[in-house]
C-alpha cells in the first residue's frame, strides 16, 4: 500500500487485510457501523497506556498491523518475531496487554490481525508454503497462525496483499484461518478489484468486511464504485494528520465519511502511530467520534475507570500528613484527604502521564470523609493544561453545599488537570479539604 511508502519510517511491509473466517456470528451487530483503527509499533510496544487510550476512544475495532510471513513460516510483527515453530515467542507483556482490549469498560469489540503490506512478500510466502505443506494442522502456517490467534485474541485476519494476488492460495489460507478459529476474513484493497472480488466470492460469508484505502495510493478510490464491485458496503479509510502526506483532521474525516455514508459500512483510520502525536481536537477519541457521528452512532465513553487514581498529584501547599497524593488514592476513610491552609486561592494539580479524554469529574469534600459539611468546598473550578503551567477553565461550580460534586462536561483531551479553589468552605474556615478528585 502506498500509505506505507509514505510512512517509510515503519520499516516493514505491512498491512494485509484480515481474513476472518467462521461464519456469520460477528461480535459487533451487523448493522452497527464499523469504526476501526490501524496501528503498528505502539499497539504492542506502547504499553498498557496505549491499550487504555484505545479502550476509551470509541473505536470498536483494533487492527494490529502488520503481521509478516517469512519464507520459513515465522510470523513477524513489524520487526519483532512473534510466532515460530507453532509457539508464541513475543513478549509476555504484549499478550497480557492485548487481553485487556475487550475487557469492560471498553469501546473495543473486535480485534483483527493485518497481514502484508506494500513491498513485502508475505502473500508470496503464504502461497509457497501452502504449495509445499498444504493447510493441515501439521503445516507451519496453521500452527503459527493458531499461536497468533491465541496471543492476540484476534477475531479476524485482514489481508493487505499488494503484490501476489493469487486467488487460490488467498482462499485456502482464509479457510485455514477459519478452521483455526478466526471468525472472519477481511480484505484491505487499494487497487486490483478483480482479484479482491474473486477472493470475496470464493470465501463467501467468511468475508464480512472490506476496508478500502482512500488515502495515499488509494486516494482516488470511490467507495460507491467499490461497494458495487465487491457486493458489500465497503469501509473507507483515511489517514489522520501526519507529516508525510498532510492527512485529514477529525473534522474533515467526519465530512468526507458523511458524503460516503450511503455506500459505506463505517470508516477506518490510518495510522495510530501518527495519531498518538496529536491532541484535541484531533485525539484518538476525536477521530473515533468523527466516524461514529458521521454514521449517526453515538458510542458513549466507557465509564467506571477513574483515570486520576494514583496519578501524580501536587498542590500549592499542604498540611503535614494531608498530602496531595491522598486526594487521588481512592479512599475517603481514615482522614485520606489533601488539606491546604494557605491564604488565598488553593489548587490541586494532577499529572495523568499522558493525554486522556475526560467527560466527567467528581470531587469528594469534607462531608464525604465524615467531617462537617460546613467545610465542603463552596466555589471551585476544573482546569486543564497541556504543559502543566498554563491553565484553561473547563467547568466552574459556585455555591456548592453537597458532600460530593459529580459533573458531566463536554469531553476534552488533556494530560494535566487542576482543581482550583477560590472559596474553600461554607464559612470563614480557610482550609481546603479534598478527600478525592476523580476523573472519567
Ligand atoms: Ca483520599
Amino acid at each position: 500500500m502506498r500509505r506505507k511508502i509514505l510512512s517509510a519510517f515503519i520499516s516493514l511491509c505491512m498491512v494485509f487485510s484480515m481474513v476472518t473466517l467462521f461464519g456469520v456470528s460477528p461480535v459487533i451487530a451487523a448493522d452497527e457501523p464499523v469504526s476501526a483503527i490501524f496501528g503498528g509499533g505502539p499497539f504492542y510496544q506502547g504499553g498498557q497506556s496505549v491499550m487504555n487510550d484505545l479502550k476509551a476512544s470509541g473505536f470498536n475495532t483494533v487492527m494490529i498491523w502488520a503481521v509478516h510471513v517469512n519464507a520459513n513460516g515465522d510470523l513477524v510483527l513489524n520487526d519483532s518475531l512473534v510466532c515460530s515453530g507453532g509457539a508464541y515467542v513475543g513478549k509476555a507483556e504484549w499478550k497480557t496487554q492485548w487481553a485487556t482490549l475487550k475487557q469492560a469498560p471498553t469501546s473495543v469489540k473486535r480485534i483483527e490481525v493485518s497481514i502484508g503490506a506494500w513491498g513485502c512478500k508475505d502473500f508470496e510466502n503464504i502461497r509457497d508454503l501452502i504449495k509445499a505443506q498444504g493447510t493441515g494442522s501439521d503445516s507451519i502456517l496453521y500452527k503459527n497462525f493458531k499461536a497468533l490467534k491465541e496471543a492476540t485474541g484476534a477475531d479476524a485476519v485482514n489481508y493487505d496483499d499488494e503484490s501476489c494476488y493469487d486467488v487460490a492460495s488467498a482462499v485456502s489460507f482464509g479457510q485455514m484461518c477459519n478452521q483455526i478459529g478466526y471468525k472472519n476474513v477481511t480484505l484491505c484493497p487499494y487497487t486490483n478489484s478483480s482479484f479482491w472480488s474473486s477472493v470475496k466470492t470464493k470465501l463467501g460469508s467468511l468475508v464480512d468486511r472490506v476496508y478500502l484505502q482512500c488515502y495515499a495510493g488509494g486516494s482516488g478510490n470511490d467507495p460507491a464504485s467499490w461497494s458495487r464491485t465487491m457486493g458489500i458496503k465497503v469501509i473507507p479509510g483515511l489517514w489522520c494528520l501526519n507529516s508525510s502526506s498532510g492527512g485529514d483532521s477529525a473534522s474533515t474525516v467526519k465530512s468526507r465519511l458523511t458524503n460516503w455514508k450511503d455506500s459505506s459500512a463505517g470508516g477506518f483510520m490510518w495510522l495510530y502511530d501518527d495519531m498518538m502525536k496529536l491532541s484535541s481536537p484531533n485525539s484518538t477519541a476525536d477521530y473515533a467520534n468523527a466516524i461514529n457521528s458521521a454514521f449517526g452512532t453515538v458510542t458513549p465513553p466507557p465509564t467506571g475507570t477513574n483515570i486520576a487514581l494514583n496519578k501524580t498529584a501536587a498542590a500549592n501547599q499542604y498540611v503535614t500528613g494531608e498530602t496531595p497524593a491522598k486526594a487521588v488514592d481512592g479512599s475517603v476513610s481514615n482522614n485520606s484527604k489533601w488539606c491546604s491552609t494557605s491564604t488565598g486561592d488553593k489548587w490541586l494539580k494532577v499529572d495523568l502521564g499522558q493525554n486522556y479524554n475526560i467527560s466527567r469529574w467528581v470531587v469528594k469534600h469534607a462531608g464525604a470523609g465524615g467531617e462537617t459539611s460546613s467545610w465542603n468546598t463552596k466555589n471551585f473550578k476544573l482546569q486543564k493544561s497541556t504543559d502543566g503551567t498554563n491553565w484553561v477553565d473547563v467547568d466552574t461550580v459556585t455555591n456548592n453545599t453537597a458532600n460530593i460534586t459529580d459533573r458531566t462536561v463536554t469531553a476534552f483531551n488533556t494530560r494535566y488537570v487542576r482543581l482550583y479553589i477560590t472559596t474553600p468552605t461554607q464559612n470563614t474556615d480557610n482550609a481546603a479539604r479534598i478527600y478525592e478528585l476523580e476523573l472519567y
